[in-house]
This record gives C-alpha cells, sequence and structure tokens, in this order.
C-alpha cells in the first residue's frame, strides 16, 4: 500500500524553504507551506533596519541545492538574501503550495492526524506537521519605565517602518548585539547626533563587511558550477572550524579571542572610551559581533556611547540613572529577540491532549533538534539546541529535513501511521548535550540570548560531523510507532 502524506510547513525562511525543496525534490507532492508574513525569508522578511548585512559569508549563506555565483559582497546585504529566498521559491515553483499572510494559531493532534488552524479561520488536516518557525523571531520589547511616554518616534529593529526619518534627526539606539552595531554604524552618518546606549558592551571583531565581490568572480563561478561546488564545500569546511573553536577550548579559540580584544585595542585608542567599551567575560561568549565600521562610527563627533543605566524613558528623551537626560527624536530599540517561544504562541496540543506549555514547561527540549516526546509526526526544522552560533542553518535545515523525509517515506510505504520519540530517547539526547556544552565557550559566564530561562545554554554542542551522523538515518529504537492501531 503506498498513499501520499499530507504536510504542512509551518514558515517560510530558510528551514521551511529547506524543508520545501528538500521534500519536493524526495517526490512528496503533497505539502502546504504556511507563512504569516507578506512574503518569505523569515527574518529576511521581517528585519529591514538600516546597515542590515549579513555576517556570514554569503558564498556559504545558501542552501546546497541553490547555488548563487553572482552575491554583490562577500558579506550581502539583507535585501539581497531576501531576494535570493524569494527566486529560490520561485524557480523551484513553490509558488501554488505556499500560502502567504497565513498564521497558524493552532495545531492539535487527533489521534491520527493534525488539525491545523489559522488565523483567518481556516483548517487544514496533515499526517504530518513540520514547525520552521524560526528563533530570532518574536521581538522583545524591553519594559523600560516611561516607554509608552515617549512623544517621539520609536521603532524596533526588527519592525522597521521604511518611512522612519533618521537624517537630520536626534537618534537613541538601544542595545549592543549584531543588530545594535550594525544600525549604529549605518545611521551615524546622517544623524544629527545619535547616542548609543550600551547595558553591556559587546566584543566587535573587525572583518571586511564591505567588500565587494567582482562580477567576474560571479560570471567564473556561474560558468563553472563544479568550482562553485567546490568554493562552497571549503566554505562549509571552513565554519567547522568556528564549531570546534566555539565548542571546545583550545589554542585556536585563544588565537581568536586574542583577535577580538586586539580589534578593540587597535580601533579605540582613547583609554576612557576603550575601558567602557570593554566586556568582563570572554569573547565568543555571546553571539560575536562582527563590523568594520562600528568603532569609527562611535568615534565621530556626532556619536557618544552611553553607559549609564537607563532609569526611565521621558517624554523628550532618555532619563540615566546618572541625572542626566538625553534629548531624543527617535528611539531605536535594538533588543533582540524572545530567542526560545519556537512555535509559540501558537497553540500545539499534541497526544492525549498535552500542550506544549506544558511539556516545555521547564524550557523547550527535544531530540536531536528536532522531535518532541507526546507529539506524534510532529518535527522541528531549527528547534531547540539547533546550531545557530557554529554550524551553516542551511545545512543543518536541509539534513534535518532528509531526515524527516525517511519517516515521510515509511508512512508512505504504509510501514508507520504515527512516530512518536521515546522519553528516554529525548531525555538521554539532552542529558549528553547539557554535558557537551560545559566545555564551550558560550558557558564561561555571559548573559546571552542562548541562555534559557533555566539557565541552560540552547544550542548545538557538537561538530558538523556529529550532527550529520545523528540525523543522516532514524534509529528507531528511540521511536515508538504505530501501525493500524498500536503502538
Ligand atoms: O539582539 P541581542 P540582536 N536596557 O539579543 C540589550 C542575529 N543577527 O538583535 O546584553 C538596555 O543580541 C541587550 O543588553 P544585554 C545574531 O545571531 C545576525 O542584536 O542584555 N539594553 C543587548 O545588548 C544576533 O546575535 C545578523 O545587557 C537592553 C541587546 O539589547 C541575533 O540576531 C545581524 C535592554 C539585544 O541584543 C540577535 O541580535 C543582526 C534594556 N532594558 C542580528 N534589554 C547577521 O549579520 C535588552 N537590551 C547574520
Amino acid at each position: 500500500m503506498t498513499r501520499e502524506p499530507r504536510v504542512v510547513i509551518i514558515g517560510a525562511g530558510i528551514a521551511g524553504i529547506a524543508t520545501a525543496v528538500t521534500l519536493q525534490r524526495a517526490g512528496f507532492g503533497d505539502f502546504t507551506i504556511l507563512e504569516k508574513g507578506s512574503d518569505v525569508g523569515g527574518v529576511w522578511h521581517w528585519n529591514r533596519y538600516p546597515g542590515l548585512t549579513c555576517d556570514v559569508p554569503s558564498q556559504l549563506y545558501q542552501f546546497s541545492f541553490a547555488p548563487k555565483p553572482d552575491w554583490s559582497g562577500l558579506f550581502a546585504p539583507g535585501a539581497e538574501i531576501q531576494r535570493y529566498l524569494r527566486d529560490v521559491v520561485d524557480g523551484c515553483g513553490l509558488g501554488d503550495r505556499l500560502l502567504l499572510n497565513t498564521e497558524v494559531v493552532s495545531a492539535t493532534f487527533s489521534g491520527t492526524d493534525w488539525r491545523v488552524t489559522t488565523s483567518g479561520g481556516v483548517e487544514l488536516e496533515a499526517d504530518f506537521v513540520i514547525a520552521a518557525t524560526g528563533v530570532l523571531h518574536h521581538p522583545f520589547t524591553p519594559d523600560i519605565p516611561g516607554l509608552d511616554t515617549f512623544a517621539g518616534d520609536v521603532v524596533h529593529t526588527a519592525r522597521w517602518h521604511d518611512d522612519t526619518v533618521t537624517d537630520g534627526r536626534r537618534i537613541a539606539v538601544i542595545g549592543t548585539g549584531s543588530t545594535g552595531v550594525q544600525v549604529v554604524s549605518a545611521l551615524q552618518p546622517g544623524a544629527a547626533r545619535i547616542s548609543h546606549l550600551v547595558r553591556s558592551p559587546q566584543w566587535v571583531m573587525w572583518a571586511p563587511m564591505g567588500l565587494r565581490q567582482p562580477a567576474a568572480v560571479g560570471r567564473l563561478l556561474r560558468k563553472r558550477p563544479a568550482l562553485h561546488r567546490k568554493l562552497y564545500a571549503v566554505f562549509l569546511w571552513g565554519s567547522g572550524i568556528l564549531a570546534d573553536i566555539a565548542t571546545r577550548p583550545s589554542w585556536r579559540r585563544r588565537l581568536v579571542q586574542t583577535y577580538a580584544r586586539w580589534s578593540l585595542r587597535t580601533q579605540v585608542r582613547n583609554p576612557e572610551l576603550r575601558d567602557r567599551l570593554t566586556p568582563d567575560y570572554q569573547p565568543l561568549c555571546k553571539r560575536q559581533v562582527v563590523s568594520s565600521s562600528y568603532y569609527r562610527a562611535i568615534r565621530a563627533d556626532n556619536a557618544e556611547v552611553v553607559t549609564a543605566p537607563i532609569d526611565r524613558v521621558t517624554p523628550r528623551g532618555i532619563a540615566l540613572s546618572d541625572g542626566r537626560e538625553i534629548d531624543v527624536d527617535l528611539l531605536v530599540l535594538a533588543t533582540g529577540f524572545h530567542t526560545h517561544n519556537y512555535m509559540r504562541p501558537m497553540r500545539i496540543r499534541g497526544r492525549d491532549g498535552i500542550s506544549l506549555d506544558d511539556a516545555w514547561a521547564k524550557g523547550p527540549r527535544a531530540y536531536r533538534m528536532t522531535a518532541i516526546p507526546g507529539f506524534p509526526n510532529l518535527f522541528t526544522v531549527l528547534g531547540p539546541n539547533s546550531p545557530t552560533g557554529s554550524i551553516s542553518l542551511q545545512y543543518s535545515s536541509e539534513l534535518t529535513a532528509r531526515y524527516i523525509t525517511q519517516w515521510l517515506r515509511r508512512f508512505r510505504d504504509g510501514e508507520v501511521d504515527t512516530v512518536e520519540v521515546t522519553e528516554e530517547a529525548t531525555a538521554k539526547f539532552n542529558d549528553d548535550a547539557g554535558q557537551a556544552l560545559g566545555p564551550t565557550v558560550w558557558n564561561t559566564g555571559c548573559n546571552s540570548w542562548y541562555l534559557t530561562d533555566e539557565g541552560n545554554v540552547d544550542l548545538w554542542p557538537y561538530d558538523r560531523k556529529t550532527m550529520t551522523a545523528m540525523l543522516s538515518r532514524p534509529d528507531y529504537r528511540d521511536f515508538h510507532v504505530q501501525k493500524g492501531g498500536g503502538l
């Protein structure tokens, strides 16, 4: 007996697109991608703040099945990445499988299949649900007293309005992550004054972010696809070094950390400013910030770094705890995301009515990033423990999607009706991962978005080879499968 699995993929960002194309290539045709945004791209659709650039080299930041030879630079701007993702969707003919402006509000397992409900009241039935809902998704707005009394404009970087006026204005930017650093660098030249409010300074490593890719390189790579594949393989191999540096203490880690310190020392000569910009934790502990322009921007005459804590926001600006008040026309919140929400606030109910909120009461947890006990026939792509700090997300998404197709194949062949990871296998994976996260640089004493509310590092602690081995073939001992009514 063969039957075509009905699949709902939630999200059309990198993970969702990788999943859809992988399913398509594996011969599965009955899938629908539900995307709440008005276009594909995930973070690359939602984020459009000035200066948005990917700090991962573009020749790596692409799918293996959709090589793009002609990136404009070594590090592409956000809009170019979003266009690339849109081109992949169009080029693969996914348009008629994609529903934009369609937000999923709930997904409920009936005992045999899933009922997925959208905010528009549409209900879809699916044999499998694949949540590719992203990590940097729900903007975090800090609870600063008086924020709602501010008379000027307030914008969160992840919800930037294209008509936001920045030139000639007094701007305050709160937040010092990758976003804050990029937006300050971009807004400083045109601003009347820019104040960067830095609660915890970051190590900012210099890299040639503005380096253009000559058009001839694009033409050559287009003509020689084998060479292009080799280049991608080299970048992928190079990213393995990053994973090694992050996960194991070594001279390589120390070398990179020395480079981060050197980047600060050589670009900020003023000892008082340098002192205020020096973090009290090791480089690489937080998601590393990379920039070629930030230190120059904040040394400019119209710029200042403010390290005094914010007391409150007033109608005119920001009152600091040292008694000073900064007058502000535009307040930019580069304050990050609720990074451990994953599929929530969707209401997800699995076997016997168990809710995802209850299952994750002590923090998000999954088996090998993709399966959750209590939730049959539901998989995540870039779920908990994903390697957002070390390994190519495109690689990880494609690998996970191929893993899922193996279950879809078994369903199609009538070998399983439902599949659910065991609690024991999930607990073992999480215990092992927890131990392996011990010596990682992310666990060296900083407060970062990698940490869950419970203080656990929510990242992948292993190298790419281990990830590939874990997700190449399902270990059937780790799953309950149901076939024709019995577990
Ligand atoms: O967010 P963040 P992000 N008062 O969470 C501060 C990716 N990304 O949007 O550190 C004052 O890193 C907070 O301060 P503290 C990348 O993975 C990639 O910048 O908590 N400050 C922190 O400085 C990145 O890591 C690219 O003390 C407050 C900041 O807000 C991830 O996105 C580009 C505050 C939040 O930093 C998130 O980066 C951009 C308060 N009440 C982003 N509340 C690429 O190039 C929060 N903060 C690929």
